[in-house]
């Protein structure tokens, strides 16, 4: 590895695994530019002053408390785990999961109360074991390295503590859940003195900005539409919440054209409203970076 250079920032990514395919897009889309064959160790960026660390993702939150690095993106999941003291920057909106406790489906326990005197096997002790004092239920934690889903199975175990997306993988093992710990999903986290250090922090804000105007595109869609003059508060009626959208004359005096930023979520049922309120000609764009 190459020596730290003082003038350029280090983030820490997942080097191979479920964040890291996304973890790298983010930073593409945010303009970076930079090498990822194999994933060496460290790849430097050609158009920003940051240097990419490849490592495990248990290894990033104590990196970034240590200062090792001044950024990394990791499960807040793994970020709770380790205990490690980082500021978190920004929720990144992708690796999404609950961390649940799940019992076998036979299984008499239904509330958190009756995992009482019960053995408990996960990967996240520490999380687990928080949750039971706050909740003042005194179970057996069994650690484990990964694959909890088996431990009843084998009885190693009489309930699981561990991650969920889909939920199949319970299923599958005939397990479930009977408490959720904790709603992770991938987050930006920053080293503390990074932050207090004017042109370290200065560095990390605009890279900030960067990924923020890539995440905000990425929710929005942009709706372009024409309506009647007399139409017009009914349309904008359905555009509530947003800006004022920007309204254009067109060369029928009678007709407008609309244009506004829609949130994806919302997005098929505003569509539908639009075209109710007397809407047509409508165009959707997405759209590639958005800055507030
Ligand atoms: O090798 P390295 O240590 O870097 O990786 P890892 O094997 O420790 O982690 P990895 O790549 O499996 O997961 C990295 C991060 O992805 C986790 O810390 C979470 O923040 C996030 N994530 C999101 C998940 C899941 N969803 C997930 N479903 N991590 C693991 N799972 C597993 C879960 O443990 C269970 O075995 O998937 C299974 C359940 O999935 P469903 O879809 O069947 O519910
Ligand atoms: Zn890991």
């Amino acid at each position: 590895m190459r020596g730290r250079q003082k003038d350029r920032l280090r983030i820490a990514l997942q080097s191979a695994g479920r964040l890291t395919r996304e973890s790298t897009e983010v930073l593409r889309h945010a303009g970076l530019e930079f090498e990822e064959h194999d994933r060496r160790l460290i790849a430097p960026c050609r158009n920003f002053e940051l240097d990419i660390l490849f490592v495990r993702d248990d290894d990033i939150p104590e990196y970034v408390q240590d200062g090792v690095v001044d950024l990394g993106i990791v499960g807040w999941n793994t970020v709770c785990e380790s205990g490690a003291r980082v500021e978190m920057v920004q929720e990144l909106a992708f690796g999404y999961c609950q961390l649940v406790v799940a019992v076998p489906r036979a299984s008499t326990a239904r509330s958190v109360r009756d995992l009482a005197g019960l053995r408990i096997a996960t990967a996240y002790p520490r999380t687990l074991r928080g949750f039971l004092s706050e909740q003042g239920v005194e179970a057996q934690v069994i650690q484990i390295r990964g694959g909890a889903e088996v431990a009843p199975t084998l009885d190693l175990a009489d309930a699981i503590c561990d991650l969920v997306s889909t939920g199949s993988t319970l299923k599958i093992n005939d397990l479930r859940p009977v408490a959720t710990l904790l709603e992770s999903q991938a987050v930006l986290v920053a080293h503390p003195s990074s932050l207090a250090d004017e042109r370290r922090a200065a560095a990390i804000r605009r890279l900030w900005v960067r990924i923020d105007a890539y995440l905000t595109a990425r929710r929005l869609r942009y709706v372009m539409l024409n309506c009647p003059r007399s139409a017009l508060d009914a349309v904008r009626s359905v555009l509530p919440g947003l800006r004022s959208p920007t309204v254009i004359p067109l060369a029928d005096p009678e007709m407008v054209a609309v244009h506004a930023a829609v949130e994806e979520e919302v997005f098929w049922d505003v569509l539908e409203r639009l075209k109710e309120a007397g809407g047509s000609d409508i165009l959707v764009l997405s759209i590639e970076k958005m800055m507030r």
